[in-house]
């Protein structure tokens, strides 16, 4: 389990200053090279047999895709940074899997539908503005930088979502909740931010929701 909260050395993750590159990180990150394993809340071993990504809540048609569903899918390739609360920025990722839209395209949100619940194997949570959600760069993704996504990065499918600090990005993914109105999800009831956005450093909440 890595300690999320705690600041971590320098040394720890190997970074340097974003100031000596262009400002392709947001304020108040480093850069590294690494690619550390965050996991607050793991997913006990997933059998592929069994694994489902259900969507359910406010749409028309709720499914639970299967795993050879998901791969029959039209594939994608996104290159992103990947921008951690904590404070390491990883970028030049590039996720192989199938975009977020192709997925809700089926299950048709209805109108007022505003709001996803991202739900992982294990118990994890985040949520996340439909409309965030709905940009070009978010992904489920099985493949990170032409191998596939390994155990502890998300494996089989993990969400990603470039503009959100990487808290956003829920690994194991099992289901996504099309909601009304914005709820917490795990980090979220802690203190983080409901949105998220790096850019704007959108780190913490403004107290309990
Ligand atoms: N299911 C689940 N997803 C999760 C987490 C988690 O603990 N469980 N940690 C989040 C956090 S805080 C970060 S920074 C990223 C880290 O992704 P990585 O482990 O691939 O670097 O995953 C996010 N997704
Ligand atoms: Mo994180």
């Amino acid at each position: 389990m890595a300690d999320i909260g705690a600041p971590r050395p320098a040394t720890d993750i190997g970074r340097r200053s974003a100031q000596e590159e262009p400002p392709r990180a947001p304020a108040g990150q480093y850069l590294t090279d690494k690619f550390p394993a965050m996991t607050y809340v793991a997913a006990p071993p997933i059998d592929l047999a069994e694994w489902r990504l259900r969507v359910s809540g406010l749409v028309e048609r709720e499914h639970a895709w299967t795993w050879d569903q998901i791969l029959a899918l039209p594939q994608i390739t996104v290159d992103a940074d990947f921008h951690c609360v904590t404070q390491w920025s990883h970028l030049d990722n590039t996720w192989e899997g199938v975009s977020f839209r192709e997925v809700i395209r089926h299950a048709k949100p209805l109108a007022q539908a505003r709001y996803v619940m991202v739900h992982c194997y294990g118990g994890y949570t985040a949520n996340i503005s439909l409309a965030a959600a709905m940009e070009d760069d978010v992904l489920f993704a099985h493949r990170h930088d032409g191998e596939p996504i390994a155990a502890d990065h998300g494996a089989p499918l993990r969400l990603v979502v470039p503009q959100r600090y990487a808290w956003k990005s829920a690994k194991w993914v099992s289901g996504l909740e099309l909601m009304e109105d914005d709820r917490a999800g795990f980090w979220e009831v802690r203190g983080y931010h409901m949105e998220g956005d790096p850019w704007k450093e959108e780190r913490f909440g403004s107290g309990p929701v």
